[in-house]
């Protein structure tokens, strides 16, 4: 699939610290570029949208976190690759497409192509594999046989007159030395049980081996999509072998950074994980990192709620997307929080602060702050106290004479552009 435009990201001058940042897994801040991957390029896999409703502020502050991440890595010199899927088959997608009359396949690509266009005016840096679901079906297919092949998968029989032969992860039996239940999310079996039924898996299907047992290939019925299956049969995947096996077709094993919401941790996170470890014996990512929860009004953002600020309407509406982006950046990417309109105001009396101040910034001030805002975005990438640094320069004086003739002023809004992603000029 098609990403969108990659930004031009001016290069500044000087050093920057190696990025520490918190690993879900460990439940501690763990070195990035450890000496000897320090040369290699940082790996990253970030869960992408399932386009069935268009970009919330929740997704956008996700995908700006992750930003923000590899514009850390490479401002200090390390190339990044990057990878991004697009869950384009999903029971949430099918039952919008029929509620609303549209075929699934457009109501995908429409909110693709939003979506897209949301990243891109929010000065995200493109993924090099924008990878579909659908896409990745004909590779997945034989790692799901070579699952049930090695006993690590078995088939159970269908319910209520519908087909036998889904496919499940024997959770148990895949336990070994990378993975095992919990190796990611650190979770108790109770609060797993709990975001399992929450989250889009199914504990009481009859005939699974294990309750929390994910679904791997789902045989086809009636009306639905599918796909070959060879020897599994007819039908589609399941979710997070599809993120499994992509991140593992275009990166690294293990691969430096899994990322993507706080609600993906369990199922989503652990199983991926387990998926890829079961087929390999290996560990999927050296850390997992996760953004919390945007809401609105007291609840999570969700297209299922339905309570949502779009990217594309506050757009639409002509609201600076560097302003939206402050708001973003503003908060902390590990912490919860909610959207609200003064919010959004008071980024965009930030930002006309800090672009009236670029004018008369000496060199001397540039570099200093660039400096202070570099070591904080390495401490776990603390955005707000980033732009409180540039709170705290903005509300001084200008020097009386800049000596740099407008050079000063010109590096320090290249190094927002290329460190936080805000173009300010
Ligand atoms: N397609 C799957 C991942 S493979 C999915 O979760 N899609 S999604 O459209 O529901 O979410 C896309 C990304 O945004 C995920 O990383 C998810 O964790 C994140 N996300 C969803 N809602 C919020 C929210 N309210 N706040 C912060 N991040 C969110
Ligand atoms: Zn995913």
């Amino acid at each position: 699939m098609l990403a969108w435009s990659a930004p031009t990201i001016p290069h500044i001058p000087g050093n920057a610290p190696i990025l520490e940042i918190h690993n879900t897994s460990s439940g501690s801040l763990v070195d990035t570029a450890p000496a000897e991957a320090a040369n290699a390029p940082a790996s990253m896999y970030v869960c992408g949208i399932t386009p069935y409703d268009a970009t919330h502020m929740g997704h956008a502050a996700t995908y700006v976190a992750f930003d923000l991440m590899q514009r850390t890595w490479r401002d200090a010199g390390r190339s990044v690759n990057y990878v991004q899927n697009v869950t384009d088959i999903d029971d949430p997608l099918l039952e919008r497409a029929a509620a609303t009359g549209v075929d699934w396949v457009e109501l995908a690509q429409q909110q693709t192509d939003l979506f897209r266009a949301d990243m891109e005016a929010l000065n995200v840096i493109p993924p090099q594999e924008y990878i579909g679901a659908v896409e990745s079906i004909s590779w997945l297919v034989p790692l799901v046989e070579e699952l049930v092949a090695k006993e690590l998968a078995y088939t159970v029989p269908g319910e209520n007159g519908e087909p036998d032969g889904d496919v499940y992860f024997d959770s148990i039996a895949a336990a070994n030395s990378a993975w095992e239940l919990g190796t990611v999310s650190g979770y108790d079996r109770e609060t797993m049980l709990g975001f399992f039924a929450e989250r889009g898996g199914d504990p009481k299907r009859p005939g699974k081996r294990d309750e929390l047992d994910p679904l791997l290939w789902r045989v086809a019925r009636e009306g639905e999509p599918r796909w070959d299956g060879a020897t599994l049969g007819a039908g589609r995947p399941g979710w997070h072998i599809e993120c499994s096996v992509i991140a593992r077709r275009f990166l690294p094993a293990p691969f430096t950074v899994q990322g993507g919401g706080s609600d993906l941790i369990f199922p989503h996170h652990e199983f991926s994980a387990g998926h890829a470890a079961a087929l390999d014996g290996k560990a999927l990512a050296e850390a997992y990192v996760h953004t919390g929860m945007v809401g609105l009004d007291g609840e999570k953002m969700s297209k299922s709620l339905g309570n949502l600020v779009l990217v594309s309407k506050l757009r639409a509406a002509g609201v600076e997307p560097v302003a939206i982006r402050t708001v973003l950046l503003g908060q902390h990417y590990r912490s919860d929080w909610f959207w609200t309109d003064e919010l959004l105001t008071e980024a965009q009396n930030r930002v006309e602060r800090w672009r009236k101040r670029l004018d008369g910034t000496t060199l001397a001030e540039a570099t200093a702050v660039i400096t202070r805002i570099r070591s904080k975005l390495a401490n776990d990438l603390n955005a707000p106290a980033a732009l409180a640094v540039l709170d705290a320069f903005s509300a001084q004086e200008p020097a009386e004479h800049d000596d740099s003739n407008g050079a000063g002023g010109a590096l320090l809004a290249d190094a927002l552009d290329a460190l936080l992603g805000l173009k300010l000029v």
